[in-house]
């Protein structure tokens, strides 16, 4: 099978409540690979194309201005699956109802202050990843760990 990409952000209140390390580490130890990190200040422009599905939402203006009041760390992880894999460690929208164990369920109660983004299907993901990341901020490169993560012949690894 072949490895795809999903986009992450940490957002504002995720920063704040410095879970920037914890996120990381979830998706490290799943057996994800990151093949791009930086932290950024998204722009009304960025926030426009980012959420354009939600755009005639009542919640849309005020989902801009948090995204926009302070830096976010965007993150591109690797993997078979990664967009449903990802949205699983992630939880459902409203922390409060989120499963204990995702990352919503164990660390938040609100259905704005979420802490996280994570893409929602191949197209998003590839749309938000060019969003956020120039192409020489990511990276292609071998996980000595995807060795023992999937077995022999799991992954078809194309350009590697
Ligand atoms: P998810 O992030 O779980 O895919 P979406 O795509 O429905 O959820 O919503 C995108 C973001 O919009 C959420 N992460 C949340 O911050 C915000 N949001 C969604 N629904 C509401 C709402 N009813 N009120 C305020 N903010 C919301």
């Amino acid at each position: 099978m072949k490895l795809t990409r999903t986009a992450v952000l940490v957002k504002p209140d995720g920063l704040q409540r410095g879970l920037i390390g914890e996120i990381i580490a979830r998706f490290e130890r799943k057996g994800l690979k990151l093949v791009g990190l930086k932290m950024v200040r998204m722009n009304e422009e960025m926030l426009d194309q980012w959420y354009m599905e939600h755009r005639d939402k009542s919640f849309f203006k005020n989902l801009k201005s948090f995204m926009s009041s302070m830096p976010i760390v965007a993150m591109a992880w690797e993997g078979i699956d990664a967009v449903p894999v990802v949205r699983k460690l992630v939880g459902t929208t409203l922390g409060r109802e989120a499963e204990g164990g995702s990352i919503r369920g164990d660390f938040g109660m609100s259905q704005q202050m979420n802490l996280i983004h994570a893409s929602s299907n191949n197209t998003d993901a590839e749309r938000e990843i060019g969003i956020v990341f120039n192409a020489d901020e990511l990276f292609a490169y071998h996980s000595v760990v995807e060795a023992v993560v999937y077995a022999e012949g799991e992954v078809e690894y194309e350009g590697l």
